[in-house]
């Protein structure tokens, strides 16, 4: 291995008129972005520090390094285990956008209405430029589109007081270094409920999203993303009473997990073609209607991406799926069916550990849930960063109790899916698909509540910073990191955690949500 040399951007020679070790060059590149080893040190490269990666391997450069190089830049790259750099975006982060810091160190921005635009609005704080990182003073719905359009955010709706934010209208990403927690997008119109495409560092954390009639929650032909612990629910129809879809999903190293998805007719998800490496893993799939997951091919027509992916790797494992009374009899043990455009334009997949409610034989040999013949088997997984997996069965318990907009609580559009599921039922629409937001009652009210007081506005409340030692006059001290964890003052507040404790959380055994314990919903 020490000799085996890597070529990283390779683009450069093909331009250079050196065609035919361009094109040695080229397949080379491909295989060995293909490597599982490679892919994984690489992305772990990413994982302890994006920007420097960035710098090491500038993009319009060819490298080649042997693979001993690369592996002493990589340990390098990992450091010290304190560095503050090294930390995921919050306790219990996992998976490819976990790399991202959001808006931590910058300023601390407090929402203090619902309007959908103006001073104090989401949206205010979501047009200032810089790293920010956003809170409620505030519970209740949000009535317009919120669009992000400026890097390193972190919004956190956990900390809204009363019953939590929706956004009635659509939620548009369109920044790279992107924290989003515990709100929840009810839209009221077309367009994705949530999406966005060709950005980067991108993790979505206990988010409701429902009613689109395009898809509920699309993010796809991104890079470094992770969604988890997300609900994507209740897809409507359009206006010629077509789609009800729940997600195209795909993007160049992402993970997916412990996301409930239910009530859709199809896309559950779609992988985008030319996705890229995707890892998916103790979902809860729920009442789909006549398609669960399809798609994945391996080139994208007209990819903007420079350059494109042309690839699709997929592992889907260890997840639940239970069909319900929407689900068609035909697609009830469906995993997946691959999709293709032909010869040459399969994708990679890996199905194993899932489980497929009333068809033992299809969770004892997951490939016999695999339709078509369209797709290449991969006899193991690519190798992705670890979460904390558990089993298909396991994870069904644990996505029921926690996924969604659970802090500050569950609304009960939320709180009545969790029990459809729990139960194998549906209470509204065709089976539970839906055709509007008014088949289910539309947008619940959301009680608000008074904030704590923070009187220096740091985003830490004044009881918060006493208790701890910090100074309730002086706001400076929410950027600091008093223990040195790796987490900013405000960060603990955000997070639940003691700012005075150190904790390493680059061990995995402690990267887990500080906010959230079984037995709490
Ligand atoms: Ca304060
Ligand atoms: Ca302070
Ligand atoms: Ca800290
Ligand atoms: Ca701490």
């Amino acid at each position: 291995m020490s000799n085996r040399f890597i070529a990283l951007e390779y683009r450069e020679y093909c331009h250079d008129g050196r065609e035919t070790c361009g094109a040695f060059v080229d397949n080379l590149a491909r295989d060995l972005a293909r490597d599982p080893l490679l892919n994984h040190n690489l992305s772990n490269s990413r994982q302890t520090d994006g920007t420097a990666n960035d710098m090491k391997f500038p993009s319009t450069s060819t490298i080649l390094l042997t693979l001993g190089g690369l592996l002493g830049l990589l340990s390098g790259a990992a450091g010290d285990e304190t560095n503050p750099a090294n930390v995921t975006a919050f306790p219990g982060a996992e998976g490819y956008g976990a790399v991202t810091p959001g808006g931590r160190g910058g300023e601390v921005i407090a929402v203090t209405n619902t309007n959908g635009s103006g001073p104090g609005s989401l949206q205010a704080a979501c047009n200032a430029q810089g790293p920010r990182i956003v809170v409620f003073k505030v519970s209740g719905t949000i009535d317009g589109d919120v669009k992000i359009k400026n890097d390193f955010i972190t919004i956190a709706g956990q900390t809204a007081p009363g019953d939590g934010i929706t956004i009635k209208g659509n939620l548009a990403i369109d920044a790279n270094d992107v924290v989003i927690r515990y709100i929840r997008v009810r839209t009221d119109h077309d367009g994705d409920a949530l999406g966005g495409r060709y950005r980067k560092n991108i993790i979505v954390d206990h988010v409701s999203a429902s009613w689109s009639s395009d898809e509920v929650f699309s993010l796809y032909h991104n890079e470094n993303v992770t969604i988890q612990w997300c609900m994507i629910t209740e897809a409507c129809a359009k206006a010629d009473g077509s789609h009800r879809f729940g997600g195209i999903w795909g993007n160049q190293h992402a993970t997916y997990h412990h996301n409930l998805i239910a009530h859709n007719d199809s896309r559950n998800p779609r992988w985008a073609s030319g996705c890229g490496y995707n890892d998916y893993r103790n979902n809860l799939l729920y009442n789909w209607g006549y398609q669960s997951c399809y798609g994945g091919e391996a080139h994208q027509k007209g990819d903007r991406r420079k350059p494109p992916i042309e690839f699709s790797a997929i592992n889907m494992i260890a997840n639940y799926y239970k069909p319900g009374p929407a689900t068609r009899s035909d697609v009830k043990d469906c995993i997946a069916s691959p999709s293709s455009r032909g010869d040459g334009d399969y994708g990679d997949w890996h199905v194993a550990d899932n489980y497929v409610d009333g068809f033992p034989e299809v969770t004892a040999d997951n490939w016999s849930g695999v339709k078509g013949k369209s797709f290449t088997k991969l006899a193991s997984p690519w190798q992705a960063l670890p979460i904390h997996q558990q089993s298909a069965q396991a994870a069904y318990t644990t996505v029921l109790e926690q996924s969604g907009c659970s802090l500050p609580k569950r609304d009960s559009i939320d709180t009545r899916i969790i029990e459809e599921v729990r139960n194998g039922t549906a209470t509204h629409g065709n089976n539970g698909i839906i055709t509007t937001p008014e088949d289910v009652g539309g947008w619940p009210e959301l009680r608000s509540a008074e904030a704590p007081l923070d009187s220096d506005g740091d985003g830490m409340p004044d009881d918060w910073e006493t208790e701890f030692g910090l100074d309730a006059n002086q706001a400076e001290d929410n950027s600091s990191d008093k223990d040195g964890d790796g987490f900013t003052n405000v960060e603990e507040y955000l997070n639940g955690t003691d700012p005075t404790e150190f904790i390493d959380y680059t061990k995995s055994e402690n990267n887990i949500n500080s906010l959230e314990n079984s037995d709490a919903k």
